[in-house]
């Protein structure tokens, strides 16, 4: 009777005590999710705050029209296989204009070349276009089974090829080398020994892009510095003539990167004469 009696108390004790722990697990569990579920909407948030932000300043466009089109591309999706057609409607929510004989494409040369056209009016690049100009320098991907836009530990090129950034940027180039019209100049890395590379965008997409019932000309510009690895004898420059488009004339000039960068930062100097 006496052992009975002591042992319920005990009982109860034991029991309290589970149930203590169980709440304490139940509530360090809610806590992990809570701050997981924050962290993750802070990034898609923050990016797209920065998509926004890019994108307002752009007039007369629909910037949350057009973050749905982009999202609808990745969210929910294996980030490795992101097609480039995946960014099609995108590219219809916010289309290229044309902008004949002014359109500068580039493969190694990214750094010369914008700060050349931030100075100077003469020749857009894609990232002075809307789409080309919000996601410059961006990294983003999505998960199967989440709503969420992750922009760390996204999948790179030595990942997979269908990545979604790389998709992006090859559907981008595409729909860009697409409406070039006239002369058309691109900018080429003369200090590397292989400026032309078949597997870059430049060299994948948008050379073979081109319509010869528009481009009447490509102008490559070869940057060089003091060192001059390669000039416009390269052989992978034949290469790139060959995969032009029978009827699109093709030139190509050695221009140290000195003379650019004197050209960039001389406002007076008419652009048809930087090189
Ligand atoms: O692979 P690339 O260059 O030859 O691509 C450059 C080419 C340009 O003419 C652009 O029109 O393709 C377009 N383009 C971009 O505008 C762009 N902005 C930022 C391609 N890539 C772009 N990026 C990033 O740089 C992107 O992440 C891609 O993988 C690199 C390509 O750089 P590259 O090899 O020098």
């Amino acid at each position: 009777m006496d052992h009975g009696e002591s042992r319920r108390p005990e009982k109860r004790r034991r029991r309290r005590r589970v149930a203590l722990c169980v709440a304490a697990v139940l509530l360090l569990l809610i806590i992990v999710a809570v701050v997981l579920g924050v962290t993750l909407s802070k990034e898609t948030n923050q990016f797209q705050s920065v998509f926004f932000s890019r994108c307002e300043k752009f007039k007369g466009h629909d910037c949350q029209k057009i973050w749905e089109a982009f999202q609808q591309a990745y969210v929910n999706q294996d980030p490795c296989d992101v097609p480039m057609e995946a960014y099609d409607p995108l590219i219809t929510a916010a289309p290229f204009k044309p902008t004949c004989n002014r359109m500068m494409f580039w493969s190694k040369t990214k750094d010369v070349v914008h700060e050349f056209t931030e100075k100077r009016d003469c020749f857009v690049t894609l990232e002075d276009t809307l789409l080309g100009s919000v996601l410059d320098g961006l990294t983003w991907c999505g998960k199967e089974g989440s709503s969420e836009t992750f922009t760390s530990d996204c999948p790179g090129w030595t990942d997979c090829e269908n990545n979604t950034v790389r998709s992006f940027w090859n559907r981008v180039s595409a729909a860009y080398a697409d409406i070039a019209c006239g002369d058309v100049t691109a900018m080429l890395n003369g200090s590397i020994a292989v400026p032309f590379s078949p597997t870059s965008i430049f060299g994948s997409i948008e050379v073979k892009g081109l319509n010869a019932t528009r481009v009447k000309s490509l102008n490559v510009v070869l940057v060089t510095d003091e060192k001059n690895v390669t000039n416009c004898t390269n052989a992978s420059l034949k290469d790139l003539q060959k995969e032009l488009a029978e009827g699109i004339k093709y030139n190509c000039k050695e221009v140290p990167e000195t003379q650019i960068q004197e050209c960039g930062s001389n406002p007076q100097k008419p652009c048809g004469s930087c090189w």
